[in-house]
């Protein structure tokens, strides 16, 4: 029994030589050291033993599980050593990216509308998106009783206020308190209580206003059409059209070629080759005199435009509300 205890010793630490990893360092203690392993067996065979013989066997027995016990433990501690120091000090490990975000498409539109617009000379201006009824429709040549009201509906707030429906509010108030000249936009949040899949109750719109001595419709054209050509392609052909905004007169829709089919006609399009992208026109009198400037002294242009149409125009993107879904991954593609 002798041979076979010191056998079973060194087979038993060779073997352990070659261990590498935990799994197979816990199935060599079952295999030797557990409650049906060799050396347990082995332990309960010594009463077979004579008398004579038992003392200094089962102390050589003892002497092997007490060392084979002590170099398990080793290698355990040496094995998770280990393991911590991969963990924590593997210099090949790639560096841990700060995840990064970025503004909203409909911010970045609206930034690039006023980008170019600033470049020009324009201020931007931001205001109250709850407005009083004077200035979102008194002022701007609607009173109560006017049938463009019927234009477009609108949250009420109260009887004298409301959601703004346009971002002119703006212009007027910045008229009211400076002289000309004055070259303003205004971008922002407006609401309408439409809902279906051409429209949200709320959108943005960058409206722009300049008024000094002289302004003509040509200086309308001239400043829209540089819009339109640093806001698309360069070479975009333009139309404008007559059209019809209390506040303004004459009015004028602008058109661009299709920026889909260049022209050709397409389902973007509506097969016209054009594309409504801004209304504009001449400021009304009325408006100059409500404000207190002296419409045989000054003229003005302005215009305004839907930021949602022209982000979906520039980016190929066919339903506006997935602007507001704010799934990511829609968004991250921006
Ligand atoms: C538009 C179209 C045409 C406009 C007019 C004014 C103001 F305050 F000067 F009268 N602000 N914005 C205007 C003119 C807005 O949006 C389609």
């Amino acid at each position: 029994m002798k041979d076979e205890l010191l056998e079973l010793k060194t087979r038993a630490l060779e073997e352990l030589k070659s261990v590498t990893e935990n799994p197979q360092l816990e199935e060599w203690r079952k295999r030797y050291l557990g409650r049906r392993g060799h050396l347990t067996l082995l332990l309960k065979r010594l009463p077979e033993l004579s008398k004579g013989e038992r003392p200094p066997i089962g102390k050589l027995a003892n002497e092997a599980k007490e060392e084979l016990s002590r170099e398990f433990q080793s290698k355990l501690d040496s094995l998770s050593a280990r393991e911590e120091d991969e963990s924590f000090l593997d210099v090949t490990l790639p560096g841990r990216r700060t995840p990064r975000g970025h503004w909203h498409p409909i911010t970045q539109t609206t930034e690039q509308i006023c980008a170019i617009f600033s470049r020009l000379g324009f201020a931007v201006v931001e205001g109250p998106e709850v407005e009083l009824d004077y200035y979102n429709f008194e002022a701007l040549n609607m009173p109560k009783d006017h049938p463009a009201r019927d234009m477009q509906d609108t949250f009420y707030i109260s009887d004298n206020v409301v959601l703004r429906t346009h971002t002119s509010p703006m212009q007027i108030r910045v008229m009211e308190k400076q002289l000309p000249p004055v070259s303003i936009v205004a971008p922002g949040k407006v609401y309408r209580p439409d809902s279906d899949i051409s429209h949200t109750p709320m959108f943005h719109q960058v409206e722009g206003l300049l008024v000094d001595k002289g302004v003509s419709f040509g200086d309308l054209k001239g400043t829209l059409t540089t819009f339109v050509h640093q806001m698309f392609d360069p070479d975009t052909k333009l139309r404008f059209r007559p059209g019809f905004f209390p506040f303004t007169e004459p009015s004028a829709e602008v058109d661009i070629q299709c920026v889909i089919c260049k022209g050709e006609g397409c389902r973007t399009c509506s097969y016209t080759g054009w594309l409504e992208i801004l209304g504009s026109g001449m400021v009304d009198p009325e408006v100059f005199k409500i404000v207190g400037y002296d419409p045989e002294d000054i003229s003005g242009f302005a215009f305004g435009m839907g930021v949602e149409r022209i982000a979906m125009l520039k980016s190929g993107v066919d339903d506006i509300r997935l602007f507001f879904e704010n799934d990511i991954r829609f968004l991250r593609q921006f």
